[in-house]
C-alpha cells in the first residue's frame, strides 16, 4: 500500500493521478499546508525539503514529484505511462518531464511564492508580472508541440500529460493562461474527459468547469 502525503491541487496531484490510473492501493495523508505542517519535525523526517508531496513505498519515503512519477511508471510498466528502454520516445519522456518540472514548475514556484524572491514587498507585483511572461513563454513551447500531436510525446498518453495537466491547472490565473493557447486549451479539455482526471479532481475538490467552458469560448 502506497502512502501519498498530499495537499489538494499541490505538487502531489500528478503522483495522485498516476496512483489512480495504475489502480494501485494507496492511502492519502493530508499535510495541512495552512498550518505549515510540511515544516514540522515529523514531516521533515520523511522529507527534509519540507515540501509536498512525499510518497512512502515499503517504508521508504521519496520526495520530488517528478521522481515519484518516474518511480511509479517504472514500477508499473504494464500501464504504458513511460516508454520502455530502447523506445525512441523514452528520451522525449525525460525531455518533457524535465521541461515541465525544471522550467515551467520552477517559474510557477516563483510566481506563487514571490515573497521568497524579494525583500521589498512593493516589488512583489513586478515579480508576479515578470513570471507571468516567463510562464507564457513556456506554455507557448508546449502549445506548439500540441499543435502537431494529441499528447506531449505524440500519439500516446504518458505520465507527462498528467504532470502537464497539474501545472496547467495552476496556470489558470496567469495573464497568458493555458486557455489563451488554442492547442493547449483543446488538449486540456480532452484530458478533462479522462476517468482518472475526473475521479482524482473530485477527490481533491478541483473544479474542472473553467477548463471545459473556456474552450467553448475559444
Ligand atoms: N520540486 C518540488 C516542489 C514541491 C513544492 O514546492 N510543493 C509546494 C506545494 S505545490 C510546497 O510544498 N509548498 C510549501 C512550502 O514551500 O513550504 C516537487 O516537485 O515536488
Amino acid at each position: 500500500m502506497y502512502q501519498l502525503y498530499y495537499y489538494p491541487n499541490n505538487a502531489s496531484l500528478a503522483p495522485h493521478f498516476l496512483l489512480h490510473h495504475m489502480q494501485q492501493p494507496y492511502q492519502l495523508l493530508l499535510v495541512d499546508k495552512k498550518a505549515n505542517v510540511q515544516k514540522s519535525p515529523d514531516y521533515l523526517r520523511l522529507n527534509p525539503a519540507g515540501r509536498i508531496p512525499t510518497l512512502v513505498v515499503n517504508d521508504q519515503p521519496i520526495f520530488e514529484s517528478a521522481a515519484i512519477c518516474i518511480h511509479l511508471c517504472e514500477s508499473h510498466p504494464e500501464f504504458g505511462l513511460i516508454p520502455p528502454l530502447g523506445d525512441a520516445k523514452r528520451p522525449l519522456f525525460f525531455q518533457w518531464l524535465a521541461y515541465l518540472n525544471n522550467t515551467l514548475q520552477a517559474e510557477l514556484m516563483v510566481r506563487y511564492y514571490p515573497h521568497r524572491h524579494t525583500d521589498d514587498e512593493s516589488t512583489i507585483p513586478n515579480v508576479i508580472a515578470a513570471q507571468d511572461e516567463r510562464i507564457g513563454d513556456a506554455l507557448a513551447v508546449i502549445n506548439d508541440q500540441l499543435a502537431q500531436h494529441p499528447y506531449l510525446l505524440g500519439e500516446e498518453l504518458s505520465a507527462c500529460d498528467y504532470f502537464l495537466f497539474m501545472l496547467a491547472e495552476w496556470c489558470l490565473p496567469v495573464k497568458r493562461s493555458p486557455l489563451t493557447f488554442p492547442h493547449l486549451a483543446a488538449y486540456l479539455q480532452r484530458l478533462c474527459g479522462l476517468p482518472t482526471i475526473q475521479a482524482v479532481c473530485e477527490i481533491e475538490g478541483i473544479d474542472l468547469a473553467p477548463l471545459q467552458i473556456s474552450v467553448a469560448k475559444a
